[in-house]
């Protein structure tokens, strides 16, 4: 649940006749470009979707670093009402996913609905009109009945605040957010992290840079990548049979469920995995040195899974050193590790991720009686189906606390949540309902059950800290188990556990 914005930006919004819509979406990626899709082929027509960048694609959009692509299979890291033949990989580079969701939105006409560059400041619920009140920095002011954010949660970079960040002399960036300006030709590169993002550039620089230094503060779990091209005759063989790609993926589907049942009722058997992770260290790392660095010491799985073929072999490579020692402070001339070695670079890389569980800063969304989210999750994001949540009539989100998977494709959740907002509705305008507010005692049912499921999975055993935590050490970002069971407790919209206000 990302994007907080800026503090500064959220001043007293200037007083303006509003722009009036019925629905109101947050974001232009995956999930904002769903909900469009399927609200224009419901007729719903009068939306809006609100968008910070200068184009479609979210996060597909803005990491467009080197090597960057999806770790989940295309052929279900894509729209169930839209399969694309004409993948060229198993697991497809950025800029070919950034095309898919353009191709979306071009063919099911949601473009025209899109106001780009416009960054939300504030949405309030105004309970005597019982609709929204936007404004974005642009000083614009919108009124919707229903407020749908798709915002995702891995929007915001998160860059650790090391003592002498703004002394150092050379370039320096996060990569979300790229510097393609900035030439690694022979530069001295020391790249912070190792995470999903680093081990796919980290491969794609070392060749051209004269020296990388990796400061690694904890050992990913690295398996084996098996991805290759997707060649003409398949995906002839697609376009004639769709049936064939559709049973492709309904295999990758059942293929990546059947992980969970060792995140979430065998972590013993991940032990298995592990001994992939270990084997791909040893066959291509020879120094044994570097393969003790490199190899991780808690469970697999209990971070996310990474998986690549050309990390450790980059890694191997004279001009990469891995380091271990911590981070001391950054100076002007590089990074001082904490045993006080002075480690020169031109260029430092983020690879340092996002800020995942921090909520969104106070007064960005205000719900009924003045509420502000921040005070409704005080112990932690939480939502009612990972969707609605207690106080916010009419707002919906995607991609909500508790969606997010470590084991397969978000797309097919994002689908399962705007078929439940579809639903809601749908059965608000049969029942002529001004608004509907999942009641507190339902949505705190519904979070006691969750966080008791996560109690000895993986992700809360595995002995790590990863971003799926917050800082009171609870899983607010992780939908615990199998993906079918989230899609069927978001097929019918259960008007019961909701407060519901009748239209006049
Ligand atoms: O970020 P991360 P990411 N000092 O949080 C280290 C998605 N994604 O951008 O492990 C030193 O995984 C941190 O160390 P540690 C995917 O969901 C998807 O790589 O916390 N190091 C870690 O090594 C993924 O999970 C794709 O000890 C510090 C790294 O920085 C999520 O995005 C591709 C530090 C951060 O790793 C985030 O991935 C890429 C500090 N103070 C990403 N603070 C797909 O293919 C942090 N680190 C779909």
């Amino acid at each position: 649940m990302g994007r907080p914005l800026p503090r500064q930006r959220l001043m007293s919004p200037p007083d303006s006749s509003p722009q009036e819509l019925d629905t109101l979406i947050i974001g232009a990626g995956f999930a904002g470009l769903c909900m469009a899709i399927k609200l224009r082929q419901q007729g719903r027509g009068d939306f809006l979707v609100l968008e910070r960048e200068a184009d479609l694609g979210g996060t597909w959009l803005i990491n467009d670093y080197p090597g960057c692509a999806c770790d989940v299979h295309s052929h279900l890291y894509s729209y169930s009402f839209e399969p694309n033949p004409n993948w060229s990989r198993m697991f497809s580079p950025q800029q070919e996913i950034w095309r898919y969701q353009k191709h979306c939105a071009e063919k099911y006409g949601v473009q025209d609905a899109i106001r780009y560059r416009r960054n939300v400041s504030q949405a309030r619920f105004d309970e005597p009109s019982g609709r929204w009140q936007l404004h974005t920095d642009n000083g614009e002011h919108y009124s919707a009945r229903v407020l749908i954010s798709c915002i995702g949660g891995l929007d915001q970079a998160s860059i650790p605040e090391f003592e002498g960040r703004e002394d150092f002399q050379g370039a320096q960036f996060h990569s979300q957010r790229w510097d393609h300006a900035v030439d690694l030709q022979n530069k001295r590169v020391a790249v912070i992290g190792t995470g999903a993002s680093a081990i796919q550039f980290v491969p794609q620089i070392q060749p051209k840079v004269a020296r990388l230094s990796l400061f690694q503060r904890t050992a990913p779990w690295v398996l084996p990548k098996p991805d290759r091209a997707i060649g003409a005759r398949e995906q002839r063989l697609f376009r004639r049979w769709p049936a064939l790609q559709r049973a492709y993926r309904r295999m990758i589907y059942w293929f990546l469920e059947s992980r969970v049942f060792a995140f979430v009722f065998r972590p013993g058997l991940l032990k298995l995995a592990e001994a992939g992770g270990r084997w791909q260290i040893k066959k291509q790392i020879r120094d044994p040195a570097l393969r003790a660095k490199v190899t991780p010491n808690f469970r697999l799985g209990c971070k996310r899974v990474l998986i690549a073929n050309d990390y450790y072999p980059a890694l191997a490579k004279d001009n990469v050193e891995v380091i271990t020692t911590g981070i001391r402070r950054i100076t002007a001339t590089g990074v001082e590790s904490s045993d006080g070695e002075q480690i020169a670079a031109d260029v430092i890389i983020y690879g340092t991720g996002f800020k995942a569980t921090d909520p969104l800063p106070r007064g960005f969304l205000t719900g009924r009686d003045g509420l502000d989210l921040l005070d409704r999750w005080q112990q932690g994001m939480e939502a009612y189906k990972g969707t609605t949540v207690s106080g916010f009539p009419n707002l919906f989100l995607i991609n909500g606390p508790n969606t997010g998977l470590g084991h397969s494709s978000v797309i097919f959740t994002i689908e399962s949540q705007v078929a439940y907002i579809l639903d809601a509705l749908r059965q608000m305008q049969a029942r002529r309902l001004r608004w509907v507010d999942v009641r507190r005692s339902a949505s705190d049912a519904y979070n006691s059950k969750l966080q008791d499921k996560l109690d000895g999975t993986i992700w809360q055993a595995g002995g790590c800290r990863s971003w799926y935590m917050n800082d009171r050490a609870r899983n607010v970002a992780l939908w615990p188990g199998f993906t079918f069971s989230f899609r069927r407790q978001t097929r019918r919209f259960d008007l019961e556990n909701y407060e519901a206000q009748p239209a006049d």
